[in-house]
């Protein structure tokens, strides 16, 4: 029976998925939570405390020992890793890890001590700038300024310099810390960092989550020079190759097969950002079927043939795992903006559905929400707080159905802006995520997209999952339908869009720009 392992480490955890492909079934699916089971690291919700709020880092020998746990744990509970045929894994994109020479010595790891004390010595910044932080607004400024502007950035590396995105992080660094700096031999993203430490080799990083750091050329599938020179010094000595995401990178490092009971040799294939992965996990690598996480925050993507960007600079492409690219773009403001609507009103979730499908009409007789209860980056809108418009008892916030439904609106009808860039007709959407439980926010996305919305059964974690097909489709040949046929199967319920809602959004969609535009001036 052939079994494929994926990893993904994520913001607050680690999680192994392992499928059986011939038995079409998930046999192991287990996670190790940093707060709860590696409290010594302090950083319970996946980062350290910092005094300034725009810095979020981690460290990154906790999630060497949340490798080690887990797999250990697994094996003391009986999981048997030899029978695993290929490995893979995904990690929370644009992360970064700052090593020293004695990196490339260190990873033929010693089986008798823990890894993440060989690596410790290895490290040249003891801390790991994580996709959270948002504290490299003058680099980005910097960076598009030495590079020839931000639609130069974006036409090469697909996103405008971002404040999450490596290429700044790294440029922050060469500027306050020069020393160390220059001591960095490698610098790695979480995903070829942990490839790095399971392949025991200095793994390449792949094109899916390379597309994330302002740093690679898209249709060249190479480091751009100008990039490179814009955001620091020698810093292609310092990055590995990229590579397309089903490299097979090397094969399990042997102190893993004397440790944990892994097969010598077996093959380990790139691993890729969470949200490539997703994409394969959600079973979306074909155009036309987009993707909507409805969590923290909400992120849409979607396979593209071409790396078509955003001409505003809103959205991301990174590289699609299964070949060509993908557009993502992520909204601040999602899961805790529709709870601070619920707890304005003390609704829960089937009031709120309730609100939406009973209570109140497309179009909201007029009402509107403009929803950035938090600062919001798609559009960029500084000013935190909500805006309404309509009749009096809802701007007084006294309507709590219509204030359910304006949130939703909202959200669906900004959505559906700002990803019009794509330029794909959105035919269905797979959604996940804790929202997309509530049949009420589905449908007003289904009627504003005018789109089918599917669920998945199955696993959870997309990421992982998808990480963990990968590998049965690099190493072991699985053909993706197949793949999907077994793994990723939508839900019997499916929502299809009320056809005659279509007039109602278009004219609400007329009202959400010109108020865009009226309050902030976009
Ligand atoms: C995407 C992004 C997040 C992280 C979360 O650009 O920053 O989705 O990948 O892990």
């Amino acid at each position: 029976m052939p079994q494929y392992l994926g990893l993904d480490s994520s913001t607050q955890s680690l999680t192994a998925v392992v499928v059986d492909t011939d038995a079409g079934k998930v046999v192991l699916n287990e996670s190790v939570n940093f707060g709860r089971d590696l409290p010594q690291y302090q950083c319970p919700n996946g980062f350290l405390a910092n005094p300034d709020p725009l810095v979020k880092h981690s460290d990154p020998l906790l999630w060497v020992d949340a490798l080690e746990l887990l797999l250990g744990r697994c094996r003391q509970q009986g999981f048997d890793w030899s029978k695993i045929r290929g490995i893979s894994g995904s990690g929370q994109q644009h992360g970064s890890v700052y090593l020293n020479e004695r990196f490339f010595e260190s990873l033929s790891f010693d089986p008798a001590t823990p890894l993440a004390g060989q690596l410790k010595p290895c490290l040249s910044r003891l801390t790991a700038p994580i996709w959270m932080d948002s504290s490299t607004n003058a680099e980005c400024v910097e960076i598009a300024q030495a590079a020839g502007g931000v639609a130069e950035v974006v036409r090469i590396s697909g996103s405008r310099p971002i404040e999450r995105f490596t290429g700044p992080q790294i440029r922050k660094f060469a500027k306050e810390d020069r020393p160390a700096y220059a001591k960095t031999a490698r610098i790695h993203l979480v995903s070829s960092f942990m490839a790095s430490v399971i392949a025991g080799t200095d793994a390449p990083i792949d094109f899916g989550d390379g597309a994330g750091m302002n740093l690679l050329d898209l249709a060249a599938g190479e480091w751009n020079g100008k990039l490179l020179l814009a955001t620091a010094p020698k810093l292609r000595d310092k990055l590995s190759t990229p590579v397309p995401s089903h490299t097979q990178i090397g094969e399990v490092a042997a102190c893993f097969v004397k440790k944990y009971g892994f097969s010598a040799g077996t093959p380990v294939l790139a691993f890729s950002g969470d949200n490539p992965c997703s994409l394969v996990g959600m079973g979306a690598i074909q155009p036309g079927t987009a993707v909507l996480s409805l969590g923290t925050s909400d992120t849409f993507f979607a396979a593209m043939r071409k790396p078509v960007t955003d001409p505003k600079g809103y959205g991301h492409v990174f590289g699609n795992p299964a070949g060509g690219f993908m557009s993502l773009i992520c909204l601040k403001n999602g899961s805790l903006a529709r709870e601070a609507v619920m707890k304005k009103f003390g609704l829960d979730w089937d009031a709120f559905a309730k609100a939406i499908l009973e209570q109140t009409e497309a179009g909201n007789g007029g009402n509107l929400m403009l929803p950035f209860f938090e600062a919001e980056i798609t559009p960029l809108v500084l000013k935190a707080g909500p805006q309404l418009f309509g009749t009096a008892a809802f701007v007084a916030w006294r309507n709590g159905p219509a204030a359910a439904r304006a949130i939703v609106e909202a959200q669906a009808i900004n959505l559906k802006l700002h990803s019009a860039w794509i330029g794909e007709k959105t035919k269905a959407i797979r959604v996940t995520g804790g929202a997309s439980k509530n049949v009420g926010i589905l449908q007003v996305l289904a009627d504003v997209f005018g789109a089918k919305l599917f669920r998945l059964g199955g696993v959870t974690n997309s990421a992982a999952l998808g990480a963990a097909l990968r590998a049965a489709n690099g190493v072991g040949g699985a053909a993706w339908e197949v793949l999907f046929d077994r793994f990723a199967a939508t839900d019997p319920q499916v929502i299809s869009p009320n056809r005659s809602n279509a007039k109602a959004y278009e004219k609400l969609a007329k009202e959400f720009t010109a108020r865009l535009k009226d309050t902030y001036g976009l």
